[in-house]
């Protein structure tokens, strides 16, 4: 069951409750059949025993305690339009951390002098969250890695057949040997290493454990799973990460690429399955069409445990470094985007905005003031209904019966079937029309050509009719006595 977004912040005091467990919270472990409780090594979910009967997705699951490791400066640089300098690097970098990554991951210092260079100086920021550099799995890449001062190396190499074959053209032995030789030396110099395989879902499943549990014995903070190319479901992915949590101890970092549209969902599954850690990039910028997005993950993530995303992340500075990022790789953060889309909390329908203004959780799983975002409701379509013209005139300070509200509805929707409206058009009619009901001489409500003029007037009759047809149905329904189908149709009138 879903639970409720907290709408303690309507205009009329509503408040929805707290927000629930949706898949409950970590706090349930101990052992049960089957199954061993494991200590990771950075403690990542508390063993607590309440439950012997927990499901087995509770025990595991990572919902209420994840850790997010930001690969904007890493990931998102191989996004097509990306381009940072060092300055741009800095601010996105702090940005970040003000809004409270648990990791920065910087491009490898192999890629480029200047990456080295960005390296060093976002690594001597001593910003809160930890610094990573991504690099391949050999030995001059992990010297230099560390020569950077970050806090931890993230190494990678391709596990799959196809890369295997004609990337790298290593084995499986050769794979197993260097990792061993790098985890060793990074470890040996104070930095936490990471060890993970390029395309795991197209990876054989006895090579992947193979070798995540021989970096495991040897003591690599984490191993990565990674989907490279969006291929995997849900499904695959609780699969996967569940059979990798029964074969290592050591905490598990995910890897999203978005292809197929499963990005959030697969980040999302793989927490409940075990995983401790999630890359993302802002607005999921990154390779081909990105990643799972900072945003996006906030958005599933707050619905599942409101209280400790709210604890752990600055939500309200989530605009800001979307904006920045957007800025930096000149792009608009898309319409649809969870949260800081432009329409994210723009409610239109007649019966949602009525709905909405009664009480937001009708509508709204996510409360957009956790965000520092509003809540819009349109009040000029042909789908607006009384109420949200109720609530405009409200803000415009007009006073109106409801009769008369309900005659301007009627004007605003007839002529948002001749043209489309704006706000302003919406208002003018509303303000005019609400000089007109004292004024000796009537305004027209709005500039229209004759044609629009004539057209409106017929929009309005057959509203009207349709209004005196729904009243007359009303009352044969009343007579009938079908209470709710009268019921349903009150709620209805747009
Ligand atoms: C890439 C590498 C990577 C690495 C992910 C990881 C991927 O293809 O550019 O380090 O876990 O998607 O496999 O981003
Ligand atoms: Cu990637």
């Amino acid at each position: 069951m879903c639970p409720q977004a907290d709408g303690s912040d309507a205009a009329n005091g509503v408040t929805n409750g707290a927000n629930g467990h949706a898949n409950g919270n970590a706090a349930n472990g101990g052992d049960h059949p089957g199954y061993k409780a494991f200590n990771t090594h950075q403690a990542s979910r508390p063993q607590v025993s309440t439950n012997p009967y927990a499901p087995v997705q509770d025990f595991l699951s990572n919902v209420s305690n994840f850790k997010i490791i930001e690969s904007t400066l890493r990931e998102g640089e191989q996004f097509a339009n990306a381009f940072f300098d060092t300055e741009t690097k800095i601010k996105i970098a702090k940005a970040l951390d003000e809004f409270g990554v648990d990791y920065i991951e910087l491009t490898s210092p192999a890629a480029s002098e200047q990456s080295r260079k960005d390296c060093e100086a976002i690594a001597k920021l001593g910003l809160k969250a930890k610094t990573l550099t991504h690099v391949r799995c050999n030995m001059s890449d992990a010297k230099l890695a560390v020569e950077t001062g970050v806090d931890g190396v993230d190494v990678v190499i391709g596990t799959s057949s196809h890369l295997m074959e004609h990337s790298h053209g290593k084995d499986m032995t050769y794979i197993k040997n260097t990792a061993i030789e790098v985890i060793e030396y990074v470890k040996s110099q104070g930095r936490e290493i990471r060890f993970s395989s390029e395309d795991s879902f197209r990876s054989n499943l006895v090579d992947l454990l193979t070798i995540y549990s021989a970096v495991d014995k040897i003591g690599v903070n984490r191993v990565g799973v990674a989907d490279t190319v969006g291929c995997a479901t849900p499904r695959q992915v609780y699969d996967l990460v569940r059979t990798l949590r029964g074969v290592v101890s050591c905490d598990i970092e995910t890897h999203f690429h978005n292809d197929t549209g499963c990005a959030i969902a697969n980040a999302y599954c793989a927490l409940e399955a075990g995983a401790t850690h999630i890359d993302t990039s802002v607005i999921g910028i990154g390779e081909r069409n990105g990643i799972t997005p900072l945003g996006g993950l906030m958005a599933r993530m707050i619905v599942a445990d409101r209280d400790y995303v709210k604890s752990k992340y600055n939500l309200a500075k989530l605009k800001e470094v979307e904006d920045l990022v957007a800025e930096a790789v000149e792009i608009n953060v898309p319409f649809n985007n969870p949260i800081t889309g432009f329409c994210a909390f723009t409610h239109k329908a007649g019966i949602h905005a009525k709905a909405i203004l009664n009480n937001p959780s009708t509508y709204e799983i996510i409360n957009p003031t956790d965000f520092g975002m509003s809540r819009y409701v349109h009040f000029a379509s042909r789908l607006t209904g009384w109420n949200a013209i109720k609530s405009r005139a409200e803000q415009l300070s007009l006073d109106f019966t409801d009769a008369q509200v309900k005659a301007v509805t009627i004007k605003i929707k007839a002529l948002a079937d001749v043209r489309p409206l704006a706000i302003d058009d919406a208002d003018s009619i509303i303000r005019t029309f609400h000089y007109n009901l004292t004024a000796d001489k009537e305004k027209p409500l709005i500039e229209l050509s004759n044609d629009e003029k004539k057209l409106w007037a017929k929009k309005e009759m057959e509203l009207n009719g349709v209004g005196e047809k729904r009243e007359l149905e009303n009352t044969a329904d009343a007579q009938a006595e079908v209470p709710h189908a009268k019921k349903t149709r009150t709620a209805d009138v747009h």
